[in-house]
């Protein structure tokens, strides 16, 4: 089954709690969370971490610390996400252990090919689509990028930026194992509502019915 992952923002979460958000997301359908905290202090990353995994771990929906691998060590955390200019994946292997579910993003086809030597969980193709959530990436994979990526691959790739429920099907049928968004589910007035649309679009995907 496609995995529905969201990655946090709470610049765009308004005035609600992040557990609010990311429950009511799970509610919905998400699979797997990753917080991804690019201003908060360590002590208030620790905490956040803390709270989202004691929601989350009975739910069994993993949570994966983005770039910190000591964060994730410390609340034992179920993975990482790390990119090129983070931790080298195989000191973040070494460190977490053979258990910890690994994601590393690739922007290029070099970067793909190289992480070929890797066990990594996954793959993000970042991005697929040019996103105002991160605007700092060279350039966007594409649907044919996506493609080439599948071919190229022995991983599961998670494919993130511009992805909603209108894109969700070309996404998945360019050869994603899952789909990861930011703002189509923490900037929605309803999360909830929001991720029940995206996983609505995999099922129907994956049951092979277009007008289901
Ligand atoms: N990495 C690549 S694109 C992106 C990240 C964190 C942001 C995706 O945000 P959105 O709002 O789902 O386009
Ligand atoms: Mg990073």
């Amino acid at each position: 089954m496609a995995w529905l992952y969201l990655v946090t923002d709470r610049g765009l979460i308004g005035d609600r709690s992040l557990e609010e958000v990311v429950l009511g997301a799970v509610r919905g359908g998400v699979t797997m969370v990753q917080l991804r905290e690019k201003e908060a202090s360590t002590r208030e990353f620790i905490d956040l971490a803390r709270r989202l995994l004691e929601r989350l771990r009975p739910l069994g929906v993993p949570l994966i610390i983005n770039d910190r691998v000591d964060v994730a060590l410390a609340v034992g955390a179920d993975g990482v996400h790390i990119g090129q200019q983070d931790m080298p994946y195989p000191i973040a292997r070494r460190l977490l252990g053979p258990k910890a579910i690994i994601g590393l993003s690739v922007e290029t086809l070099e970067e793909l090919q190289e992480a070929e030597a890797y066990d990594v969980d996954y793959l993000g193709i970042s991005p697929v689509f040019p996103t105002p959530t991160k605007p700092d990436t060279r350039g966007a994979w594409g649907l044919e990028g996506l493609r080439e990526a599948r071919r190229r691959s022995r991983h599961k790739l998670v494919a993130i930026g511009g992805i909603g429920p209108h894109n969700v099907r070309q996404v998945l049928e360019a050869g994603a194992h899952g789909i990861a968004v930011v703002s189509a589910i923490c900037a929605a007035p309803d999360p909830e509502e929001a991720a029940g649309l995206l996983r609505k679009e995999i099922d129907r995907f994956e049951s092979g019915d277009q007008d289901r």
